[in-house]
């Protein structure tokens, strides 16, 4: 059998396995890919989670001998909840952002593609193949965008005609000399509807993102939150959608194709309130099935604490206290006396004086005084 109509008969194959979209490309060196990763390094721009070095980013041949080919797949995934439970005065809920929605989506496409490594191994002897999803060196969004599963975004993210960027992507190297197909012919013309409405300027210009600025990265880091983050994300507990929401490509876009991929409602919009107390079992138990607690409970408790506070979610002055006088983790301690502060009981500031003279971190110290600091600037408005 000729290489064309293996191609034919590993696209057939894709669909049946439920692979949304797939597309081949070359192996060439990502040469764009590479002065950027440049540039975006020496602005300081990239979020640590990238994997490997500049070369072995943008060059497949350095991650398996004899690649000849890359084969890009697509899933897509749902972007409404139904059923959205209500945060309400004295119940609020906090919120997971789409790509943490249902199983982890590292685990369904790395299925999809160990399925297809097994169709080829039993159609050619001495297939070779390294795949990847999220974790692997290869940019998935510059494969996907040579594989022509989409087009490259002023939001960076990679705009599918079909599912719009609403789609997970993952490839595999393989040692087969497939053609390549081409690009998706499509852009965002004028439009800068993502740019404008990223609320903390972190896409610098189209397609350029400063990770260190975008929300999606802040609510995932594990220390104190900067101050200037700290109002600006609202009730959002893991990743960030914007600048996907605002995309008129994704307008109308909610595809429910993947049985494992579909969101509880309890789970991607949770009660705040019992976050804060849960003990690492009960996390994992809850949440350690959804892509959004790899980084474990401190971000997630810590981004609960903030969204109390942007509730100012008066029922929660209490077990607010018990964090800020109790939790071993200055983290948690120093956010939750922040928040009593933005929240501004008499009861949350008489804490928090009383909890100062018996702290001993000064970085939590620090959080008090700032949470104290909006009594006095409460005082002088009066
Ligand atoms: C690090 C990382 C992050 C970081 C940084 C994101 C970023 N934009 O670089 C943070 C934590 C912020 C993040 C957030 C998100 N991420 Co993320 N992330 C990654 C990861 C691991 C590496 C990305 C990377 O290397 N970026 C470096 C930049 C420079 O390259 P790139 O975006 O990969 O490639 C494009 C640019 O280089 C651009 N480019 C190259 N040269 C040039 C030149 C010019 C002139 C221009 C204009 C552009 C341009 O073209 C490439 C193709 O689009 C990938 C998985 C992977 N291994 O690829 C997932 C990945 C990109 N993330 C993904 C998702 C879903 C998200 C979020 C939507 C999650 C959320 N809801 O919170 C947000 C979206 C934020 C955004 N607007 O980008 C998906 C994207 C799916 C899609 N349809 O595009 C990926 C591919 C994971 C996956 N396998 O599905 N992520
Ligand atoms: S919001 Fe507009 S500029 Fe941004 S990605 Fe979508 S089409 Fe492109």
């Amino acid at each position: 059998m000729g290489y064309k109509e293996l191609k034919q008969e590993v696209i057939e194959y894709s669909k049946q396995i439920g692979i949304d979209k797939i597309g081949f490309a070359s192996v060439d060196e990502f040469a764009e890919l590479k002065s950027r990763l440049k540039l975006q390094e020496q602005s300081g721009f990239q979020s640590g989670f990238e994997k490997g070095s500049i070369e072995e980013r943008t060059e497949p041949t350095r991650l398996m001998p004899g690649a000849e080919s890359i084969i890009a797949i697509a899933i897509a995934y749902p972007s409404r909840l139904k059923n959205a439970p209500k945060s309400v005065k004295g119940d609020r809920r906090g919120m997971f952002c789409r790509a943490s929605w249902g199983i982890d989506y590292h685990h369904v496409l790395r299925e999809k593609l160990d399925k297809l490594a097994s169709f080829l191994n039993e159609k050619l002897e001495g297939f070779e193949c390294k795949p990847m999803v999220d974790t692997g060196e290869l940019s998935d969004r510059a494969v996907a965008e040579r594989a022509g599963i989409g087009f490259s975004g002023k939001n960076c993210a990679i705009i599918t005609p079909e599912f719009g960027s609403y789609v997970y992507l993952g490839e595999m190297i393989t040692n087969i000399p497939f053609s390549p197909d081409q690009p998706v012919d499509d852009g965002c013309g004028e439009c800068t509807k993502c740019i404008d409405n990223c609320p903390t300027g972190a896409l610098v210009e189209g397609g350029r993102l400063n990770a260190q600025k975008c929300i999606a990265f802040v609510t995932q880091t594990k220390g104190f939150l900067p101050d200037e983050y700290r109002d600006k994300l609202g009730n959002q507990l893991y990743g960030f959608d914007t600048c996907q929401v605002v995309c008129p490509k994704n307008k109308g876009v909610d595809f429910h194709l993947h049985e494992e991929l579909e969101p509880d409602p309890e789970l991607v919009k949770p009660r705040l309130l019992p976050l804060l107390t849960m003990s690492n079992r009960e996390f994992k138990e809850s949440f350690g099935v959804m892509s959004g607690s790899w980084r474990g409970k401190k971000p997630i408790q810590r981004n609960a604490i903030l969204a109390l506070a942007h509730y100012k979610e008066e029922s929660a002055v209490g077990p607010l206290i018990d964090l800020m006088n109790k939790d071993p983790r200055p983290v948690i301690r120093g956010t939750a006396a922040w928040a009593l502060g933005k929240i501004g009981t008499p009861e949350a500031y008489q804490a928090i004086e009383a909890a100062k003279g018996k702290e001993t971190d000064e970085e939590v110290v620090l959080e008090m005084d700032k949470g104290l600091k909006f009594q006095s600037a409460t005082n002088t408005s009066l």
